[in-house]
């Protein structure tokens, strides 16, 4: 990725995130980057883009995110959305991507709205920012045998997602807070295709 797109993302970026949503985005940019080499066939700088992209709605109040995505066209937004902003951000990062960075590339709007809770069939990039988003080096939450997770992005993505997916499933239910379908949706679909892949029953 050349400098001058680099100071492009990351001067606009900074000027809308806080230090440590920066810092963070900027590490699943390079996280990214390191399973693009092992996973992916395309082009990189998208891998990145999408990575560096991912929390760009982050810090937006629900006014500005609900407004952007009105003005971008984007439908598939519930009351259930506007009561767990935490899945918000993900779902109106393409409209900012679009309203902010010019960013348009339908694979990396993709990736974006799917960070927080995955989907079933990913795509591969979007299984990269899925999974860099949880496992890159400068994330404050303290995740337990993190290391294992580590692993299975750079040997088995599919098991990482599906590892990733039943984490987030865990962690949420002991928290009480309401659970997004397409969370549980994630965690089955990729248990299954690894129950199937290797004959056993997880
Ligand atoms: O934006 P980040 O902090 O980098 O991480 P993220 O976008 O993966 O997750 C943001 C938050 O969303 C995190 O605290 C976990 C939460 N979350 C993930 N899945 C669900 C969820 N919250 C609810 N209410 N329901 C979910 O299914
Ligand atoms: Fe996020
Ligand atoms: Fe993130």
């Amino acid at each position: 990725m050349n400098q001058q797109t680099i100071n492009m993302i990351e001067g606009k970026l900074y000027a809308t995130l806080d230090e440590h949503r920066f810092l963070h985005s900027r590490s699943v940019a390079f996280t990214a980057a390191t399973l693009a080499m092992r996973w992916y066939k395309g082009e990189m700088d998208r891998v990145m883009i999408a990575g560096y992209m991912h929390d760009c709605a982050k810090c937006k109040s629900i006014p500005e995110m609900l407004s952007a995505a009105e003005e971008w066209d984007i439908f598939n937004i519930t009351e259930f959305h506007i009561q767990n902003p935490q899945l918000l951000h993900a779902m109106v990062g393409p409209a900012i991507a679009q309203a902010e960075y010019g960013i348009f590339d339908r694979e990396i709007h993709d990736a974006i709205s799917t960070h927080t809770t995955g989907a079933p069939k990913m795509s591969i990039m979007q299984k990269i920012i899925y999974v860099a988003d949880f496992i890159e080096p400068v994330r404050d939450t303290v995740i337990k045998h993190i290391e294992n997770y580590r692993e299975a992005a750079f040997t088995d993505i599919d098991k990482a997602v599906y590892m990733i997916a039943q984490s987030t499933v865990d962690h949420i239910t002991s928290k009480g807070v309401p659970i997004d379908p397409v969370t549980v949706a994630t965690r089955d679909y990729y248990k299954k295709l690894i129950e199937e892949r290797d004959g056993i029953s997880l």
